[in-house]
């Protein structure tokens, strides 16, 4: 890749990818055509409110402190930074909930950065990137099967993560539009595999409304280095999830919450050290 390119990269900025991420969501929850019943949202906005006016009310908050705050929650919505606020501080805890019941592999939260319909390849598949990504180049394969063990012919697998320098492709300028994401179909025994590079660790935006809290509160902005996952075939539960790698600094402080020990791979190094081989299979509930 070129030193231009770079530059484009690392020029990404909070308010850019707020916005494409916002826009994402928004297209996607308003096809979904969802409702809540007033007796759940009455439940459920009057414990929110309490729980506010409580902590408003037992740390004795400021005028000065209730302004900061107002200005600070106008800005997520001006930096388009909702989505990266939820997915960061609220969705490991929707996500818990939601997969308590299964049995098969283990789920984790999906962030903001996922993009349906990546081009679709059959395994062996090489995901879309640069001719010079940089990066450890990592074959990732494994089988998907149902619980109980029979394979799952023609799962779908959708892959999306950050490239070397922890940006994703569509929320940072000057990547190709498809960079690092794809749709792999399994074979007929639910085997696939997938070449790619190893992520790098990935640090939230910290010149928006999220990185202000951070510093503000000291906290930091760092997830470990991950890859995102969505797999599913027809008539099972569809599963979205993400793997980590062994030794990374931020396993045990992910900002987002959303590491399991189940989900930390352990790649061996192959072809003399230059390349990466991790194996992990899923297993997926009956719908
Ligand atoms: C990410 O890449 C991510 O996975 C989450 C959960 C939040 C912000 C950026
Ligand atoms: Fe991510």
């Amino acid at each position: 890749m070129t030193d231009d390119s770079y530059a484009a990269e690392t020029e990404a900025k909070a308010a850019a990818s707020g916005a494409a991420a916002t826009e994402g969501f928004l297209q996607r929850a308003t096809k979904a055509n969802v409702t809540v019943d007033t007796a759940r949202i009455n439940r459920i906005a009057t414990k929110l409110v309490k729980a506010l006016n409580d902590v408003a009310a037992e740390e004795e908050v400021t005028y000065d402190e209730y302004n900061i705050f107002k200005a600070w929650l106008i800005k997520m919505g001006t930096d388009g930074e909702w989505p990266l606020f939820l997915d960061v501080w609220l969705e490991h805890t929707i996500e818990t909930v939601h997969n308590s019941k299964r049995q098969g592999s283990k789920g984790t939260i999906e962030g903001p950065y996922y993009v349906p319909n990546a081009p679709e390849g059959a395994s062996p598949a090489t995901i879309a990137m640069r001719p010079d990504e940089p990066g450890t180049p990592l074959k990732f394969h494994g089988q998907v099967t149902a619980v109980g063990g029979a394979p799952i012919k023609n799962a779908q697998i959708e892959l999306w993560h950050a490239d070397d320098l922890g940006f994703y492709s569509q929320f940072a300028p000057g990547l190709p539009e498809w960079n690092l994401r794809g749709t792999i179909i399994a074979d007929d025994q639910g085997n696939f595999e997938i070449n790619t590079i190893q992520p790098a660790p990935y640090q939230i935006p910290t010149d928006g409304a999220c990185g202000q809290l951070i510093a503000a509160a000291g906290w930091h902005a760092w997830r470990p280095a991950h890859l995102h996952l969505k797999v599913s075939a027809p008539g099972f539960h569809l599963i979205t999830t993400q793997l980590y790698f062994e030794g990374d600094d931020h396993i045990a402080d992910d900002v987002a919450s959303a590491v399991k020990p189940e989900l930390v791979l352990n790649p061996n190094k192959i072809d003399g050290g230059k390349n990466a081989e991790v194996r992990y299979d899923f297993v997926l509930d009956p719908a």
